[in-house]
């Protein structure tokens, strides 16, 4: 009876063992799946604990015992006891979640708030908790008596990032814009969007899209536009003509310090719109010949005023500024005159353009016509024409 009894009670002990924490070994370190959180953020905790694996063919639960109780929170909200669950019935691995619910706050200039700050929940998943913008958050976790075991995390707004998908874009493209704002995924749980501002130097006005969550807590937005030289801007739809600057702007109203929580920034890019005409085939120089001042061609003879006239022609659909420049050459290779015309081309319109010359040596003289976009940037539009002419 008594050998009976000692090996019941080794049993008892055995099980016993089994049951508690290693209270002379408190092993139980607390994890986060970051380590700095915005406001809204979701936060996924881990506690690995084996010795709290009391069945090892259930799914045990820690954080509600008493003397044990997991504890989630801030300077001024808690939640607590927080219950976390094991992961699978002999992990020893305790997880759950929280969702920050922020502070009150306006985000995109309406004058309401956009979040709904409360502290409620009693774990895994069913949590929320209150935060301010810079601050901290602890985990703590009553391992054993006595021995508490914390692990803290900060809360911290972003600065906006927005990119355009090319630095340049031709007629014809659509034009994706992303912006990049941890703080405007204002639900964890749900798609966001949130508000930019597209123009262009002819529409300067623009377009106000939606950028839309990639996925529920990306805190990644996106935007499709496309551009029209034909109508006014409507929708995703931006007025804009080849040369024109594009510019695309996110307005953050959540500023990490040392910028106040009133502050605000335009977090702004800008890309530019070109013809999807190659630069030398946009405009062409159909031809040059010498005339009198009524336009008729004629031969020039010395000392004589001509004109030298250059036909040309717009070849794409809407209007092209130009610098028509037209440089003259004498026998010896010498520039002796060198004339430029600024002006603008409309939609496949051909001008013809005219400029006045003097010649007063016998000799081969040399023509030559080219065509910039600006006299600034010097981009041909057309390659050069050349006409020699041998002036009696
Ligand atoms: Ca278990
Ligand atoms: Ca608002
Ligand atoms: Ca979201
Ligand atoms: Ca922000």
């Amino acid at each position: 009876m008594l050998v009976v009894l000692s090996i019941l009670s080794f049993l008892i002990l055995s099980v016993f063992a089994e049951e508690v924490p290693d209270y002379f070994n408190p092993y139980a370190p607390i994890f986060t799946d970051k380590q700095v959180y915005t406001w809204t953020d979701k936060i996924s905790i881990t506690v690995v604990a084996p010795s709290w694996n009391a069945n090892k063919y259930g799914i045990d639960s820690i954080g509600t015992q008493d003397g044990h109780l997991i504890k989630i929170y801030t300077a001024e909200h808690s939640l607590e006891p927080y219950k976390l669950t094991e992961t699978e019935p002999n992990s020893g691995i305790f997880t759950g979640e929280i969702i920050l619910t922020g502070f009150l706050h306006d985000v995109d200039d309406d004058r309401n708030s956009d979040t709904n700050p409360r502290t409620v929940g009693t774990g895994p998943t069913n949590g929320f908790l209150e935060v301010k913008r810079d601050g901290g958050i602890t985990v703590s976790f009553e391992f054993a008596d006595g021995v508490v075991l914390t692990h803290s995390v900060m809360i911290s707004w972003n600065i906006g990032q927005i990119i355009f998908d090319k630095s340049i874009f031709v007629i014809g493209d659509t034009s994706k814009i992303q912006v990049i704002d941890l703080d405007m995924n204002l639900n964890p749980e749900a798609i966001d969007r949130i508000e930019v501002e597209v123009s262009s130097d002819s529409d300067m006005a623009g377009i106000l899209v939606n950028a839309i969550e990639t996925e529920d807590d990306s805190g990644l937005f996106e935007a499709v536009i496309s551009f029209t030289q034909t109508s006014v801007s409507s929708g995703n739809r931006l007025f804009a003509v080849p040369n024109d600057s594009i510019y695309a702007t996110y307005k953050d109203n959540t500023l990490p310090s040392p910028y106040s929580i009133q502050d605000d920034l335009d977090i702004q890019i800008v890309s530019k719109l070109e013809s999807e005409v190659p630069p030398l085939q946009r405009i062409s120089i159909d031809d040059v010949f010498f005339a009198n001042s009524l336009g008729i061609p004629i031969e020039p003879i010395i000392d004589e005023q001509i004109q030298v006239v250059g036909m040309i022609r717009n070849n794409q659909n809407y209007d092209q500024p130009f610098a028509y420049i037209t440089q003259i050459k004498d026998p010896e290779g010498k520039v002796v005159s060198l004339s430029w015309i600024l002006g603008e081309l409309t939609s496949k319109q051909s001008l013809a353009l005219s400029q006045s010359w003097i010649p007063t040596e016998f000799g081969n003289y040399t023509v030559e016509t080219f065509i910039w976009n600006s006299l600034k940037e010097q981009t041909s539009l057309s390659p050069q024409y050349i006409m020699s002419y041998f002036i009696q």
